[in-house]
């Protein structure tokens, strides 16, 4: 999809030409600073300042996702550089009885190292399609992905400064700044409630499939909540508070990653009052291959595959129809290699003439979950878009 953005400046400098630049066209020092950063040139690019990348369906293939393929998620500026001699995690609260302060060396040798492939998904991944459409990242399919990553639990953490009974969430405080170049405002500061926090999957992680955590993806340290929106997921951390009261750091109030508590007509006006913050995210699966537009001979089967999650829980079955929902077969589906990891589906399907085809594949939920067909419900920020996902087959 063609994105038609026309730049004025970049790196805070105006282009002086840029009434010349053909609509869409990206300076070439975004798409560089784009590769210097190790991402996959066919990543698309929705915004520069701050950065925000997501990946086409088809490079999502991988059973774990590479580093290349990883959406990019920012909400301000990344820190300019991190001085790992210097660098410690603090924690810290009226939630905790002793507050603790670590080097990257200091949790890798306290903690036991574990590993885990966690699903990350951006919660306003799909927004694109919402009617009326919403202001924010246009994002379609492809703000999510599933690496492994190693870490140490941030329960072992927490425990290790004595949780007590009255804590209630934890916030995060990453390094990164405010777009405004302000310091003293907060880029994003979020959380979870405590028995998120205390789950055997929710790490601090250091390492992505095997190597440092890239830059981009919040080096040196990171929160992963697999499963729950990407905002929890704290980038670039500094300190965790731990809190008696729900967290009140910057995008956990006003409409941020919320929904209304009960749903509304599209394009209503909801007041604050009665909206809810994001938990888990919805069951919803992705077909990775082929790739949408692809052309196929009449008469061979064709192979698709993909991916399919559903927050906390795990997926039990992922159909495939390509008639328009009127028929569903059910695809192979593979076991989630731990808890909150996406799982992979497969089938084999045979065309019966020549013609243009859709393939639409729906996942459901243990709690017998299903996706929706067309869009779930409107939401003023345009969050939980979990809608089957499609592909384009013309077969000759
Ligand atoms: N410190 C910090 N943490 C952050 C963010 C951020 O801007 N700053 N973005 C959040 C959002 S909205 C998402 S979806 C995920 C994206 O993670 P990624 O960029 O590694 O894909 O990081 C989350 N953690
Ligand atoms: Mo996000």
């Amino acid at each position: 999809m063609s994105r038609a953005i026309r730049y004025s400046s970049v790196f805070g400098l105006p282009i002086v030409f840029s009434k010349n630049m053909p609509l869409g066209l990206i300076p070439i020092a975004v798409s560089e600073e784009r590769l210097l950063a190790g991402k996959h040139p066919d990543l698309s690019l929705l915004s520069d300042r701050p950065l925000s990348l997501e990946t086409p369906a088809h490079l999502l293939d991988d059973k774990t996702t590479p580093a290349d393929r990883l959406f990019v998620r920012n909400n301000g500026l990344p820190p300019k550089s991190i001085d790992l001699a210097s660098w410690r995690l603090r924690i810290e609260g009226p939630g905790v009885q002793n507050s603790k302060s670590y080097s990257i060396e200091q949790l890798k040798d306290s903690f036991e190292n574990v590993n885990y492939q966690l699903t990350l998904e951006c919660a306003g991944n799909g927004r694109e399609e919402f009617a009326p459409s919403v202001r924010g990242n246009q994002w379609t399919t492809g703000a999510v992905g599933c690496p492994m990553w190693t870490g140490v639990r941030l329960r072992d953490v927490l425990m290790a400064s004595g949780v007590r009974q009255s804590a209630v969430y934890i916030g995060y405080y990453g390094s990164d700044t405010h777009l405004s170049g302000d310091p003293s405002r907060e880029s994003i500061s979020r959380g979870v409630p405590i028995k998120k926090a205390l789950k055997e999957d929710s790490l601090l992680a250091f390492s992505m499939n095997g190597a440092d955590l890239p830059f981009l993806h919040g080096y040196p340290l990171r929160l992963i909540f697999g499963g729950w929106p990407g905002s929890t997921s704290g980038k670039w951390l500094k300190k965790i508070f731990v809190r008696n009261d729900v967290h009140n750091g910057h995008k956990m109030n006003g409409y941020s990653y919320k929904i209304p508590c009960e749903g509304v007509p599209p394009g209503s006006d909801v007041d604050e009052k009665d909206m809810c913050i994001i938990e888990e995210m919805p069951v919803k699966s992705l077909i990775t291959f082929p790739r949408s537009g692809v052309i196929h001979s009449l008469g061979r089967d064709l192979e698709v595959r993909g991916h399919a999650w559903a927050g906390d829980s795990s997926i039990s079955k992922v159909h495939i129809s390509t008639d328009f929902g009127q028929t569903w077969i059910r695809a192979k589906l593979d076991s989630p290699v731990n808890i909150n990891a996406w799982q992979h589906w497969s089938s084999s399907i045979s065309f019966p003439q020549k013609g243009y085809y859709e393939i639409w594949a729906r996942a459901t939920d243990k709690n017998s979950k299903t996706q929706p067909m067309v869009l779930p419900g409107w939401n003023p920020r345009g969050y939980l878009n979990n809608a089957c996902h499609r592909i384009a087959v013309s077969v000759v």
